[in-house]
C-alpha cells in the first residue's frame, strides 16, 4: 500500500472578476476513489474547502486567493505520505501552484512529486522544464495513471514504462506514450467525497451553480465529441464522449440525498446535453423514481439535443438553471471557431428553455483573432433578441487562448504569445475583470472590445428588464433577502461576499510576477 496526498490549491481569481464559484475538489475525489479501490491509501488537501472564507491578495492585488495560503496547505501533508500529487486545473493559476509545489518541495525533499490536471496536460515539456521540482506530469484523464504509479511507489520501480506521462530524458522531456481514455465510464468508482470537507461546502450553500441547497457535484459524461479552436477539450479528453448509464448516475445522486442530506446536484459535464435519447431516459427514470431535488446544468451545454419539449421534462424533472454556450451571435465566427451550430436553432432552443420555465443563461466569448467590429455589433443583437425573448442572464468573457487549444498554438506560433511567462498565465485570468483585459484581435484595442462588452451588457439587460420589468424588483428582493434563483444573483452576492470576507480575514501577500 502506498499512501498519497493530493493537493487541491486555493481557487484563485481575478481581483475585479464577479465570478468564482467555490466547487469541491471533485477531480481529486475521483482520483482518490480509484486510489483506495486498489488498496493505496488516498488523502486530499482541499485548498479551498479547508477554510472557503480566507481571503488573501496575490501578485499585487491582481488576483485573489480563496482558501488556505500555500504555507497552510504545505503544513497540512502528513510527512508519512509516499507519493504527492498537485492538480493543476487552470494556467491561470500556474504562477501560484508553482510556489506551492517548490514550499512542498523544500519539506518533502525524497517524496516523488507528480503534477496532473487540465493546465499539465496542456505544457506538461513546460512544466518539467521550468520546475525542476515536479517529477512527472500526468496527461489527461487520471485515474488509471495514478494508480500505476502508486503501484509503482509500493514496489520500487521506475515510472518510465507507465503509459500516459511525459517524464524528463536525455534529450529534455519524452512522452511514456499515450494511454487510451476509460471507456467503461460507469466502472469508475464514485469520488471518495469521504476524504473531502464537505460540510464546509454543503452547509454554506456553496458550489458551481445558483444555490438552491445542499448541493452536490455530479458528472454524467465524460469527454465532448467537438473542437471548438479556443477550447482545450480535444487535447485533454480527445473527441470521445462517454456517458453513464442514467440509472447508474440516478444511484449515486439517491446515496448523496441519503448521506449528505443533498437537495440539489450540480452537473460538471463538458456538455453533458449530447443525446436526446439519454436526456429523455434520464429525466423519465427521475419520474419513475419518484426522485425529487433540483439540478442545474452550469457550465455551458450545446443546444442540438434539447427542444421546448425536451426543456419542458427537464424542468418537470426539477432542473431549474441551465447555460448554453453559444459564444457568439455571428455565424461568420461561429464558422471559425468550429462551433459547429446553427444560429437560428440554437435561437430557437433556448427560447423553448425559456418558455418550459427555465432559467436560462448564455455564455458569450468576444475578441476572438480577426473579430471584426460588425461581428461584435452581430452578438449585440444577437443578445438584444434573447434579452427580449426573456433569457434571464449572461456573460461576456474577453477571450483568452488557454495552452492546449488550437488557437493558443496558432497564437504562439505567430510569435504573438512569446513566452510563458507568468504575466501570461495571470493574464488569462482577466477574462472577465476590465481593469486586466488584453485584446488578440487585429487591430481592435482592449478598449474597443470592453465597449462592445459593456453595449452588449447594457441591450442585454436593458431590454430583458424593460420587457419584464417585474424581475429588477426579483432581483432586489432577492439580494436583499440573499436568496438565488438568477446566475445574476448568485454573482453579484459572490461578488459581495468575497469583499466582505476580505475585509474580515483580509491579507496581502505581495508578490510580483516573475
Ligand atoms: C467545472 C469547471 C469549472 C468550475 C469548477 C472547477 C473545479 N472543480 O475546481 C468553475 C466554475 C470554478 C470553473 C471556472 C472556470 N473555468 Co472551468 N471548467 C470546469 C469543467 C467544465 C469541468 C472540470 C471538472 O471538474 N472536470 C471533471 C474532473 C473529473 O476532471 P479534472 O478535474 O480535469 O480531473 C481529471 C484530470 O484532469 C486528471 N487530474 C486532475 N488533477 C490531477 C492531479 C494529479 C496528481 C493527477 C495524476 C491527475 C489529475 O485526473 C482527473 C480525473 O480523470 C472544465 C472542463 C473539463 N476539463 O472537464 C472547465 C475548465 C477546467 N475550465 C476552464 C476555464 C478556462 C475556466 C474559467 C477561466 C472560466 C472560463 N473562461 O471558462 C474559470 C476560472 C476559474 C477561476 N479560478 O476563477 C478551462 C481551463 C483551461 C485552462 N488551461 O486553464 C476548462 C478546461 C474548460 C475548457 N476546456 O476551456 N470551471
Ligand atoms: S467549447 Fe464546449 S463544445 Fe466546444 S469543444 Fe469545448 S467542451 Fe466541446
Amino acid at each position: 500500500m502506498a499512501i498519497v496526498t493530493l493537493l487541491r490549491p486555493p481557487l484563485l481569481v481575478p481581483t475585479w472578476s464577479d465570478s468564482g464559484p467555490l466547487t469541491p475538489p471533485i477531480g481529486p475525489a475521483y482520483l482518490a476513489a480509484s486510489l483506495r479501490q486498489a488498496g493505496h491509501q488516498p488523502r486530499i488537501v482541499d485548498g479551498l474547502g479547508e477554510n472557503p472564507f480566507q481571503v488573501t491578495s496575490l501578485f499585487h492585488n491582481r488576483v485573489t486567493a480563496i482558501g488556505l495560503r500555500s504555507e497552510e496547505i504545505v503544513e497540512l501533508i502528513a510527512p508519512d505520505t509516499d507519493l504527492i500529487g498537485v492538480s493543476c486545473m487552470f494556467s491561470q493559476d500556474w504562477p501560484e501552484i508553482r510556489r506551492l509545489i517548490q514550499l512542498v518541495r523544500r519539506r518533502f525533499p525524497g517524496i516523488p512529486i507528480i503534477a496532473g490536471g487540465e493546465h499539465v496536460t496542456a505544457v506538461p515539456g513546460f512544466t518539467l522544464e521550468s520546475t525542476p521540482e515536479v517529477d512527472v506530469c500526468v496527461v489527461g484523464e487520471g485515474e488509471e495513471t495514478i494508480v500505476d504509479l502508486a503501484n509503482a511507489v509500493r514496489e520500487g520501480r521506475s515510472f518510465d514504462a507507465i503509459p500516459g506521462l511525459v517524464v524528463r530524458s536525455d534529450r529534455g522531456t519524452r512522452s511514456t506514450g499515450t494511454r487510451l481514455r476509460i471507456r467503461s465510464v460507469d466502472d469508475i468508482p464514485w469520488p471518495a467525497w469521504d476524504l473531502v470537507p464537505l460540510n464546509h461546502y454543503l452547509d454554506h450553500g456553496l458550489g458551481y451553480g445558483v444555490n438552491r441547497g445542499r448541493s452536490m457535484p455530479m458528472m454524467a459524461t465524460r469527454g465532448c465529441p467537438y473542437e471548438c479552436t479556443f477550447c482545450s477539450n480535444p487535447e485533454m479528453w480527445t473527441t470521445r464522449w462517454y456517458a453513464r448509464d442514467p440509472n447508474r448516475v440516478l444511484d449515486e445522486m439517491a446515496a448523496y440525498q441519503q448521506q449528505y442530506g443533498a437537495t440539489n446536484f450540480d452537473f460538471y459535464d463538458l456538455t453533458a446535453i449530447v443525446k436526446r435519447s439519454w436526456i429523455i431516459e434520464f429525466s423519465q427514470a427521475i419520474f419513475d423514481r419518484g426522485m425529487t431535488f433540483t439540478w442545474q446544468l452550469p457550465s455551458g451545454t450545446r443546444s442540438e439535443a434539447i427542444d421546448e419539449e425536451v426543456s419542458r421534462r427537464l424542468y418537470d424533472s426539477g432542473c431549474r438553471n441551465m447555460s448554453y454556450a453559444p459564444e457568439s451571435g455571428s455565424p461568420e465566427v461561429l464558422k471559425r471557431i468550429k462551433k459547429v451550430v446553427k444560429l437560428d436553432r440554437l435561437e430557437a432552443s433556448v427560447i423553448g428553455a425559456v418558455r418550459a420555465g427555465l432559467n436560462v443563461k448564455l455564455n458569450i466569448i468576444m475578441g476572438f483573432p480577426n473579430e471584426s467590429r460588425e461581428e461584435l455589433r452581430q452578438t449585440v443583437r444577437f443578445l438584444a433578441r434573447m434579452g427580449r425573448a426573456g433569457v434571464h442572464d449572461m456573460s461576456i468573457s474577453l477571450f483568452s487562448p488557454y495552452p492546449g487549444s488550437q488557437l493558443y498554438h496558432e497564437l504562439r506560433a505567430e510569435g504573438r504569445i512569446p513566452e510563458l511567462s507568468d504575466d501570461y498565465f495571470l493574464s488569462l485570468g482577466a477574462y472577465k475583470d476590465f481593469s486586466q483585459s488584453v485584446s488578440y484581435t487585429d487591430g481592435l484595442s482592449p478598449q474597443v472590445l470592453n465597449f462592445y462588452r459593456i453595449l452588449g451588457f447594457l441591450v442585454f439587460y436593458g431590454i430583458q428588464y424593460a420587457v419584464r420589468p417585474w424581475r429588477v424588483l426579483r432581483l432586489v428582493l432577492n439580494l436583499l433577502q440573499r436568496r438565488q434563483e438568477s446566475r445574476l444573483d448568485k454573482s453579484l452576492q459572490d461578488l459581495a461576499d468575497r469583499i466582505r470576507n476580505r475585509r474580515r480575514t483580509g491579507q496581502s501577500l505581495e508578490r510580483a510576477a516573475s
